[in-house]
């Protein structure tokens, strides 16, 4: 599973301040942190009480690219700010993210097919986020049509079926996780899939355990990849073994001797 690190986002104290005081230490430490630690992508948001999105945004992607050569997953939804980052970035970048919505699927997927960006694509539309798997996919269903129109190939999708709270939208866990399976069979190539992972624990006791443990059930459904805390060893260590399990690394025997060693 491909992780995209969660933590330079102004939702945390340390990087809102960091981005207020112009801090570039504070970003340049969590970039390399989440590198060395297994991250294959690093998630920029600027925080939902930027002042200065624009601003805020391009000033991460030039600090972040200068400890790290990692490809960059803008999240915001200021698409001004996403489109100054990607003008920024060195290497193809992600694009997070976009709803099933006529006008926005147009500025994203025009943006996304003229700087060769990935996208996750958002099951949700103007009346919310369905609970049903079967409405999920059919969003889905229309974001993979779209973008084909637009020139976005599927196997650019990252479809996220929106992950919320356990605690205070329990019963949106399965379909979440029946909506990523439905996803494999909507096209060929299919396109991929991403989740917010942290978001299934915030406000519970004992997060890192929820996490860890809706991660490899969610892999299990063919999750592709998830944004979340790559400075988590034991989901890192989690992640590696659910791997294993479902015979996604070859020479799996000299995988988990390397793996014993530390
Ligand atoms: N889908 C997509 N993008 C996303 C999300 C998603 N981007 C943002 C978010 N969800 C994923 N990233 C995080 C980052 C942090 C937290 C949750 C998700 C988090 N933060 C602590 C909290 O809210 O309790 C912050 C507290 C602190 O300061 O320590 O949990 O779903 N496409």
């Amino acid at each position: 599973m491909i992780i995209i690190g969660e933590r330079i986002n102004g939702m945390f104290k340390d990087v809102a301040k960091a981005i207020r005081e112009r801090d570039a230490g504070v970003i340049h430490e969590w970039a390399r942190r989440q590198e060395k630690n297994g991250a294959r992508y690093l998630d920029l948001n600027v925080g939902p009480s930027s002042a200065e999105p624009v601003e805020a945004m391009k000033w991460l992607v030039e600090v972040t690219q200068e400890a790290s050569n990692l490809p960059l997953c803008l999240d915001s939804t200021k698409y001004d700010a996403i489109e100054a980052g990607l003008k920024l970035c060195k290497r193809p970048a992600m694009i997070n993210s976009v709803p099933a919505e006529a006008a926005k699927m147009e500025r994203v997927f025009a943006m996304a097919a003229e700087h060769n960006a990935e996208v996750i694509c958002l099951a949700m539309n103007e009346e919310g986020i369905p609970k049903d798997a079967e409405n999920r996919v059919a969003l889905a269903m229309e974001l993979v049509a779209t973008a084909d129109a637009f020139g976005v190939a599927p196997d650019m999708l990252f479809i996220d079926p929106l992950v919320l709270p356990c605690n205070v939208a329990q019963d949106h866990g399965k379909e979440v996780m029946e909506t990523m399976r439905q996803i494999k069979l909507l096209s060929d190539p299919p396109p991929k899939t991403v989740v917010g992972l942290s978001n299934v624990s915030q406000g519970t006791k004992n997060r890192e355990l929820i996490n860890r443990i809706f991660a490899v059930m969610a892999m299990a459904c063919g999750l592709d990849a998830a944004i979340a805390d790559a400075c988590d060893d034991e989901l890192m260590a989690a992640v590696a073994t659910a791997r294993i399990l479902l015979n996604m690394d070859i020479y799996c025997d000299s995988y988990i001797d390397v793996f014993k060693q530390g």
